[in-house]
């Protein structure tokens, strides 16, 4: 048996026509039943629903065999994942966002302390480091937008597809970190285990993503 870990929402939703691509056809709607084990059209592949930012953890300690996660996520996780193929779905970037009324270039000129609240600490850490901007990391678990709003941070790091909902919120970016895609994730003992159906899986996806990656 072959275990995919998706995760509901717009992973599960840009997974769908790659499955469908490979030959997979998932038996039950997530939206409609409360299953989170899946059934497949093969008999020797299910999926299993689980948080996005639980995937990776899932595929590494063997959960599952493979996953699909973002690179956001991933990014955050420690490694210990083989990581075969961006599928290019799920695509959005991270960027740094203020508020409209905040100079963010003054303030990197001036070299002060900026107050920057994320569910990215690693990455945002990085990306400040990289730049020598001086940062106090504020760690959050949702709803970024809301930090500067009420004084809790100056900046946020969040991930931005449309803008729209920074707009709603009047803020704007003024920082593209990096471009965001969901990624392929392999359990490396599980591909050796199952090396022939996990290869041939990992195959009929890169073919349906359109070569290699
Ligand atoms: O369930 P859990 O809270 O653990 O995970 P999650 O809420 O991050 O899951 P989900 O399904 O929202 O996101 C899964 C993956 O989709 C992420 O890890 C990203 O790789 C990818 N993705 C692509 C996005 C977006 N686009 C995106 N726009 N994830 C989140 N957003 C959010 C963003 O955080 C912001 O709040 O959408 C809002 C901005 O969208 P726009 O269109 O208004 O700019
Ligand atoms: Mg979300």
């Amino acid at each position: 048996m072959i275990t995919l870990a998706l995760s509901k929402g717009r992973i599960y939703d840009d997974s769908l026509p790659l499955l469908h691509a490979a030959g997979v056809e998932v038996l039950e709607d997530p939206e409609k039943s409360r299953k989170l084990i899946l059934a497949t059209s093969r008999p020797d592949l299910r999926v299993v629903l689980v948080r996005a930012s639980d995937v990776p953890t899932y595929v590494q300690h063997g959960g599952a065999d493979l996953g699909v996660a973002g690179l956001d996520v991933l990014l955050e996780h420690a490694d210990g994942l083989y990581r075969p193929l961006d599928l290019k779905i799920a695509r959005c970037r991270m960027s740094v966002a203020v508020r409209e009324d905040f100079d963010y270039a003054a303030a990197v000129k001036q070299g002060s302390r900026i107050r920057v609240a994320t569910k990215y600490t690693q990455t945002a850490r990085q990306h400040f480091a990289a730049k020598g901007v001086h940062v106090d990391l504020i760690k959050l678990y949702g709803s970024m937008e809301l930090a500067p709003l009420t004084g809790l941070a100056d900046a946020i790091v969040d991930l931005v597809s449309t803008g729209s909902t920074l707009k709603a919120n009047h803020l704007v970016e003024v920082e593209r970190i990096m471009d965001i895609s969901a990624r392929l994730v392999v359990n490396p003992a599980a591909l050796k285990l199952k090396r022939e159906p996990l290869r041939a899986l990992i195959d009929a996806f890169e073919a349906a993503v359109g070569g290699p990656a």
